[in-house]
């Protein structure tokens, strides 16, 4: 049996483990997912319905975006870029976590009050996206002194982050590009234009049990 990634394409969940699949060159069978209709495969799983998910050929299960990263860490040929996209030393393994944690658990509730401030009508945009503004800060900070977030290569944590940050400059593109993250919008721009995002971005018709098989990266 192939892996079975269940995916869908806009999740920024979903594209940072497309994309770490993809640089690694690890191949899975895709399968998209409408959140409103998901498969009764995925729903048969059982606990968590959440996308990104991933079967591996053994059964096995990853629920989680970052452990479908470190399974295709683990099952790459390419020790080389595993070694720059997950640095061994333990701390430099926590400092990486530490962004991807305050992506997770601090940027994302802002840029969802943010992308849909009409839903939250107790402030306004602006307040959110201010408050969204100190994670960018940081991040702009970083990436005047390196080329990406934990040094001049790039690294789990700029692949974790850019989609959400990709969100965030879509809400309002005049306002983004006319900001002072001038860092932050250099190092977008680099993942946004490669040749990479656009098969990370390469739209599969949602998937229909029993039709023909989807490989990714393909
Ligand atoms: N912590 C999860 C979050 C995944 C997540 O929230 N995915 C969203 C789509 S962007 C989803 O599946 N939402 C529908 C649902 O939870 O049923 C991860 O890292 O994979």
């Amino acid at each position: 049996m192939n892996p079975i990634l269940y995916s869908f394409r806009r999740c920024p969940y979903a594209i940072r483990a497309r994309y770490c699949l993809a640089i690694l060159d690890v191949r899975v069978e895709i399968r998209e997912v409408v959140l409103k209709n998901k498969p009764d495969a995925l729903l048969l799983l059982g606990g968590r319905t959440s996308v990104p998910q991933l079967i591996d050929s053994r059964g096995q299960r990853f629920a989680e975006s970052l452990d479908i990263i470190f399974w295709s860490l683990e099952n790459t040929n390419n020790q080389t870029l595993v070694n720059s996209l997950w640095p061994c030393e333990r701390t430099r393994q926590q400092k990486l976590l530490s962004w991807i944690h305050y992506n997770d658990h601090f940027f994302k509730y802002w840029l969802d009050r943010y992308k849909y401030a009409d839903r939250y009508p107790e402030f306004s945009e602006e307040y959110y996206r201010c408050r969204a503004e100190v994670f960018l800060r940081r991040l702009e900070g970083r990436l005047k002194s390196h080329a990406f977030i934990m040094s001049d290569s790039l690294s789990l944590a700029d692949i974790c982050l850019f989609p959400f940050v990709r969100q965030f400059a879509a809400v309002d593109h005049a306002w983004f590009n006319g900001s002072r993250y001038v860092e932050v919008r250099r190092w977008l721009s680099e993942f946004l234009a490669s040749e990479l995002f656009s098969i990370v971005m390469r739209k599969y018709e949602k998937w229909e049990n029993g039709q023909q098989m989807r490989t990714f990266p393909d």
